[in-house]
């Protein structure tokens, strides 16, 4: 299998993060690629597809704010990381607004997801990852890993959170899209509900999304993937959740998984795009469920045996000493 990764993914290195009450350091740390380039024995670089490709999933104004809000913050004087603190929870309108404390919280739904000086070019080369692996799986592989940090699944169109800044998983399947695949489902297995995808498909009928996860009545992020929330317009009925229990092992796991591919079987796609977190894993600092690394190489062969053309996006996965071996585990049974 192809492997894509850029080196530039990693100047993104945010020091600390908003979390239980403290700020502690930042989970989402650059070693995460290190470890899974070492384990996947490298990658190639990606080709640079231009802005275009971004821009048809992220309006332009909230790309500006991601390039432009380092200076905004230190220009009030501020050391560190951008960080938001005051969010409009009566709902987003077009306000004009001239601080950058106004901005971060109108882009953004949570307080764990700094915006470093860095953090634009390390996320445009994250979508240029995941947009190279999708041509390869257009040229013909049959699959494809698009090593991505930051992650993307909880990035909306006009929103970042939940360590993810542009969605890459949005980005490639929309590329599908635009190259003439006229259906695409999205396959989310990280631990938590990729509520940014979601929202950016909430109404299409023409991309399909499926995501297996944490349930949000006690898990990040709370107010997305509840088991009732299936689209609108268009996309009802093109949206499935599938939340699980804390604890949850390689059996409950993969009977969710296989009712999520059988659903995305009737939908028909031309093509799949995974996004893969290794935070199920048993050891993850962050997560509850109890996946074993044996138990990724099962999950990927019930994928696999769809047949499907498929991209592959890293999402997250935090347990640093053992996500070359899950990811690798993962990556095997394609
Ligand atoms: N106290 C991804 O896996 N922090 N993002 C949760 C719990 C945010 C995870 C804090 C977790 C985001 C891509
Ligand atoms: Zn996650």
């Amino acid at each position: 299998m192809r492997h894509f990764f850029s080196p530039r993914q990693l100047a993104h290195a945010p020091a600390i993060e908003l979390h239980n009450g403290a700020f502690v350091p930042y989970a989402e740390v650059p070693a995460r690629a290190e470890t899974i380039l070492r384990a996947i024995g490298g990658a190639e670089e990606p080709a640079d597809h231009g802005l275009a490709a971004i821009e048809a999933v992220h309006p332009a104004a909230y790309l500006s704010f991601l390039r432009d809000a380092p200076a905004m913050w230190r220009s009030e004087g501020r050391s560190g990381d951008a960080i938001p603190y005051v969010f409009p929870v009566v709902g987003r309108r077009p306000l004009r607004l001239d601080r950058i404390d106004a901005l971060l919280g109108q882009y953004a739904y949570d307080a764990t997801t700094p915006i470093t000086p860095d953090t634009w070019n390390a996320a445009y080369w994250g979508a240029q990852t995941a947009l190279a692996a999708t041509h390869a799986v257009l040229d013909g592989e049959p699959a494809a890993f698009a090593l991505c940090r930051p992650p993307g699944h909880h990035a909306g169109a006009d929103y970042c959170g939940g360590y993810c800044h542009l969605n890459v998983a949005a980005i490639a399947a929309q590329a599908a899209r635009d190259a003439g695949i006229a259906r695409v489902a999205i396959l989310d297995i990280d631990y938590h509900h990729g509520n940014g995808t979601q929202d950016i498909f909430w109404e299409r009928g023409d991309v399909f999304y499926a995501s297996v996860h944490a349930d949000p009545a006690t898990d990040y992020p709370f107010y997305w993937g509840h088991a009732d929330e299936v689209g609108v317009g268009d996309g009802e009925g093109a949206t499935l959740n599938l939340p699980l229990p804390h604890g949850t092992t390689l059996d409950p796991f993969r009977r969710a998984q296989a009712e999520a591919l059988d659903a995305i079987a009737r939908f028909a796609p031309d093509l799949l795009v995974v996004s893969f977190g290794a935070d199920t894993w048993e050891g993850d600092p962050i997560s509850h469920f109890a996946l074993r690394t044996a138990d990724y190489a099962v999950l990927a062969r019930g994928i696999a045996a769809r047949g499907w053309p498929t991209v592959i996006v890293m999402e997250g996965g935090y347990a640093v000493d053992a996500l070359g071996d899950n990811v690798v585990g993962f990556l095997s049974g394609f």
